[in-house]
């Protein structure tokens, strides 16, 4: 510090690195930092303007302090800067990556392990019985054309079974076809046509799937549900062979204490026809699906020569099925997805 009354200019000098410094400190961030950087650099900052007068010093000895003043408060302001800079960088970056983390240990600490649902849990274990049974899985599409819906199971056009399925018409995706013959297939049946078109007798097939109705949600009804369908062409089947799978299916699937029934019913895809149910461990009954021997039309619609081969069909709802095994009150409880209800099955 000059003792004297005026200034010098190396007490100027001073003064302004000690307002750099602490401008330098009191940057915030990076881009305070660069603005403070900016504005020493400027020619018209306090040091600038005191380099400005160092030609106008007439002592040299004083010149040359001042001088020597001036390249030190601005080396150590550099020094600051980099300082700075490095430590508010260092900063931003370690906020940057605690803002952007993210984390992956919560999973691991709390694993919530899912579970198959119950429909697909009774389609695979309905699966495993038939294969067990000599069976093979094949699959159809979900969107059909009338002709496999509803045609070539023996329900031509204006057919009055046609109306017992509520059906879901979808509009044609190709000038190929016109309106109301493509839908969304009522039933698993129409699969049966497509394997006797693609396989060779001996057939013995089962074609599991989802089916769409326009049927009023109730305790047993949904409008998109999931049947299995079973084909079986072979030379020399009856009706006694389709007796004896329904009941070897009866007791693999639900145990050795229950016990099916066949009730004469119509089909216009079967001749004869039968409706399929089992009996409850408490003495009542309970309808699973439809059945009998495929109809001589069904044949010949799947390029299969009636007069060589016989067959039986049968369809059965898989949801009522798992209602059943799990003793389950509303068929709608299984599509609720509240989670309490669907840990109890896994
Ligand atoms: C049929 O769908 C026939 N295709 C079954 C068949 C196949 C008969 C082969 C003969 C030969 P049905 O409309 O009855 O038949 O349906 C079969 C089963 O699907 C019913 O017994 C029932 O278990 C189930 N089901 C029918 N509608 C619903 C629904 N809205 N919700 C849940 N399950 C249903």
């Amino acid at each position: 510090m000059s003792a004297s009354a005026q200034p010098s200019l190396r007490d100027e000098v001073g003064k302004a690195r000690e307002m750099a410094l602490g401008a330098i400190a009191g940057a915030a961030d990076s881009m305070g930092l660069r603005k403070v950087a900016a504005e020493l650099a400027h020619k018209q900052s306090a040091l600038n303007a005191v380099r400005a007068q160092l030609g106008k010093i007439a002592d040299a000895s004083e010149k040359k302090l001042v001088g020597q003043a001036l390249s030190e408060a601005s080396g150590a302001i550099e020094q600051a800067l980099a300082a700075r800079e490095a430590e508010l960088s260092a900063r931003e970056f370690a906020d940057q990556v605690a803002r952007e983390r993210m984390d992956l240990t919560e999973h691991l600490s709390a694993p919530q392990w899912g579970a198959a649902h119950i429909v697909t849990q009774a389609t695979e274990r309905l699966e495993d019985v038939f294969i067990g049974l000599g069976f093979q899985v094949a699959e159809g599409p979900e969107v059909e054309t009338d002709f496999y819906n509803f045609e070539a199971l023996n329900m031509p056009a204006s057919h009055p079974a046609r109306s017992e399925f509520d059906t879901m018409f979808i509009e044609p995706f190709s000038d190929d076809h016109e309106a109301n013959t493509v839908l969304l297939r009522t039933h698993t049946s129409p699969v049966q046509i497509r394997v006797m078109q693609s396989w060779k007798p001996p057939i013995y097939a089962i074609m599991p799937g989802r089916v769409f109705r326009r049927d009023t949600p109730d305790a047993t009804h949904m409008p998109v549900f999931h049947q299995i369908e079973g084909l079986v062409i072979d030379k020399g089947i009856t009706f006694a062979h389709l007796a004896g799978i329904i009941e070897a299916f009866t007791k693999a699937f639900f145990g050795n204490d229950f016990t099916s029934r066949l009730r004469p019913s119509f089909f216009p895809f079967t001749e004869p026809s039968a409706e399929f149910d089992i009996r409850r461990a408490n003495g009542s009954w309970i309808e699973l699906g439809g059945c009998g021997m495929v109809h001589p039309n069904v044949l010949r619609a799947g390029g299969i020569d009636p007069e060589e081969y016989t067959g039986f069909a049968f369809g059965f709802g898989i949801d009522r099925m798992a209602k059943e095994r799990h003793a389950v009150e509303d068929i709608r409880e299984m599509y609720t997805n509240d989670l309490r209800f669907l840990r109890q099955f896994s």
